[in-house]
C-alpha cells in the first residue's frame, strides 16, 4: 500500500485523522558496571508498557546500553571490548528484537557501532514491527573534543571514540508513515531536521545523553534543559513535524545528565514530557496530519522557500566575510 504523507493513511483522504501511537523510553542512569543483560531488561520492560498503551513504536535514548563513555578517557582496546557492538542484534540485544516481532511495535536504538574493519560510529537503527532493521544513521554533529583534559571534572571525547557518520540523513517509510532519525548534538542543528523535511519526514526521532555542567565555561545549568527544548520546539515547528526524543539522564556514578524527554507537534508544542530522572515511558497519539496547516501555508517549501539565497549554508562551515564588500560599502555611513 502506497503511503499518502499528508494524511499517513493510506487512503488519500486528507479528512482522516491518522493517530500513530508514539512512545518515548526515558532511561535513567546507567553505570559504569552495569551490564547489557540488566540494561536490556530495562528496555524490554519499558518495550512493553509501550505496547500497552497503544505505540507502534518506541524510542530508546543514545548510547542506550551502556553507561555515556566517552566522559572517560581510556585506550582504545578498553574502550572497543566494553562499549562497542560489533554486530546489531547481538546474543545481549536479541531479547528486544524478539520481543518488538512478538509485540509488533517498531523502535530506535542508539548504540556504539564498530564495524568489521575497525571503524566506530555513534549509531542508531529503525527498526520495523517485524523486527526487522530498516534504517541505520551514523552520528554527524559529534561534539566535545579529542584530546585529553585532565583538568577537567569529566571528559567529552565523542571526537576521539567516533568518526562522523558517512551516511547523511536519511528517511524511512515504516509503520505506515515517514520517520527520520538523528543523535543527540544533532537535534540543535537546523540543517539536520531541514534536510529531513526536504524528503517529507513526518517524525524525527532521537536520542540523548546531555551532562548537566559545561566543563568549558561556567553555563548557567537550567540553560541545558532550555536549549534543549527550544531545539525540538522551533524545528518541529518550523518543518512541520513530530519530534521525540529520549534522554538517558540522571547521575551515571555521579556525572548528572539532564532528563525531559519530550513528544513535540507539529505547533511546536510539548505535547508530553517526562517528569523524572528515572526509567520512564511517555506516550502521544500523535496526528499526522497535523503538520500539513503548516506545509501547506507559512512553510509550503515549494512555494516559499528561495534556495538561490541559501548557497552559503554549504558552501561555508565557518562564519566568514559578508558576501558582497561592495554591497557593504553602499548600506556604511560616510565620514
Ligand atoms: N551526546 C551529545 O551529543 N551531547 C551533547 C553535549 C553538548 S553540550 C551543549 C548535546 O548536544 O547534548
Amino acid at each position: 500500500m502506497a503511503i499518502d504523507l499528508n494524511t499517513g493513511s493510506g487512503t488519500g483522504n486528507s479528512k482522516i485523522k491518522n493517530s500513530f501511537g508514539l512512545a518515548v523510553a526515558q532511561m535513567g542512569p546507567v553505570h559504569l558496571n552495569d551490564s547489557r543483560v540488566a540494561v536490556v531488561a530495562r528496555l524490554l520492560e519499558m518495550m512493553r508498557e509501550a505496547a500497552s498503551r497503544g505505540a507502534k513504536m518506541v524510542v530508546f535514548p543514545e548510547l542506550a546500553l551502556t553507561t555515556f563513555f566517552p566522559r572517560y578517557w581510556m585506550d582504545d582496546a578498553e574502550v572497543n571490548a566494553r562499549f562497542f557492538e560489533p554486530s546489531m542484534p547481538s546474543a545481549e540485544t536479541q531479547p528486544l528484537f524478539d520481543l518488538a516481532a512478538q509485540l509488533k511495535i517498531g523502535f530506535y536504538l542508539g548504540y556504539a557501532e564498530l564495524t568489521a574493519d575497525g571503524h566506530r560510529f555513534n549509531t542508531s537503527v529503525l527498526v520495523d514491527e517485524n523486527a526487522k532493521i530498516v534504517a541505520r544513521y551514523r552520528k554527524i554533529h559529534l561534539p566535545g573534543h579529542s584530546d585529553h583534559k585532565p583538568d577537567a571534572p569529566f571528559q567529552h571525547l565523542e571526537k576521539k571514540y567516533f568518526e562522523v557518520g558517512n551516511e547523511g540523513f536519511g528517511v524511512t517509510d515504516m509503520l505506515g508513515t515517514r520517520i527520520g532519525q538523528c543523535l543527540c548534538n544533532d537535534r540543535r542543528w537546523p540543517e539536520t531536521y531541514r534536510v529531513m523535511s526536504l524528503q517529507s519526514a513526518r517524525i524525527v526521532v532521537l536520542g540523548y545523553n546531555t551532562p548537566s555542567w559545561n566543563i568549558h565555561w561556567s553555563e548557567p545549568p537550567h540553560l541545558r534543559m532550555f536549549h534543549h527544548l527550544l531545539s525540538l520546539q522551533a524545528n518541529a515547528y518550523q518543518n512541520g513535524l513530530w519530534v521525540a526524543a529520549a534522554a538517558k539522564c540522571g547521575a551515571e556514578d555521579g556525572f548528572h545528565m539532564i532528563g525531559g524527554s519530550a513528544i513535540v507537534a507539529p505547533t511546536g508544542e510539548i505535547v508530553a514530557q517526562a517528569q523524572s530522572e528515572d526509567d520512564e515511558v511517555i506516550f502521544s497519539n500523535c496526528d499526522l496530519g497535523l503538520g500539513e496547516t503548516f506545509l501547506q501555508h507559512v512553510f509550503n517549501f515549494a512555494k516559499h522557500r528561495r534556495p538561490e539565497h541559501y548557497k552559503l549554508i554549504t558552501e561555508r562551515t565557518g562564519a566568514g566575510e559578508p558576501l558582497s564588500a561592495s554591497a557593504l560599502k553602499t548600506t556604511q555611513p560616510q565620514e
